[in-house]
């Protein structure tokens, strides 16, 4: 079995059911296992100015799926949760990202692993640590070194 890190990000039509449903969605990709998923987090819009505030989550999977086959098995989710690609950082019902697959370094689109902005995202470094304190950034380090990095943008946690 692989490890890999999937962030979950939502801010339209119910973001935190959109959420919810799919982690729920997540334990259901083939040849694959939820390990865990982190708290549910509201997140200021980070490098996009004039949307929604975020829901943001981080979900770890054991994984049979090589990573090409995994990432097309998270788009199949979006579409499912009704994600239309209208332009480039368009509000979404869902966006799920790969954050990182083992020690796996991949640089090629669609698959980018560790996913390129990562570190300097605290919606997703603080639920990743959450459910993985310890865990390393190839390429990067360890994760918590990153968070004075990213300590000003506004992230709060929802009661569970
Ligand atoms: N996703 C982005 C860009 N900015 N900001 C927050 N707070 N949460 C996100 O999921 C997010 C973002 C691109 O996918
Ligand atoms: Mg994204
Ligand atoms: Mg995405």
């Amino acid at each position: 079995m692989n490890l890999a890190f999937v962030a979950l990000g939502a801010n339209l039509d119910d973001p935190v059911a959109q959420v919810r449903a799919a982690s729920a969605a997540l334990a259901n990709v083939p040849d694959s296992r939820l390990l865990r998923l982190s708290s549910l987090y509201r997140t200021a819009p980070v490098g996009i100015r004039g949307q929604p505030d975020f829901i943001n989550a981080v979900a770890a999977l054991a994984t049979r799926l090589p990573p090409p086959q995994l990432l097309d098995a998270l788009f199949a989710v979006e579409r499912r949760f009704g994600r239309r690609r209208e332009f480039y950082q368009a509000p979404r019902t869902l966006d799920l990202d790969l954050l990182l697959y083992d020690e796996l370094v991949v640089d090629s689109l669609p698959l980018s692993v560790p996913h390129p902005r990562m570190h300097l995202r605290a919606f997703v470094l603080a639920p990743l640590l959450e459910i993985a304190p310890h865990c390393r950034i190839p390429g990067r380090g360890s994760a918590v070194a990153w968070l004075p990095a990213v300590s000003m943008q506004r992230i709060e946690k929802l009661a569970a």
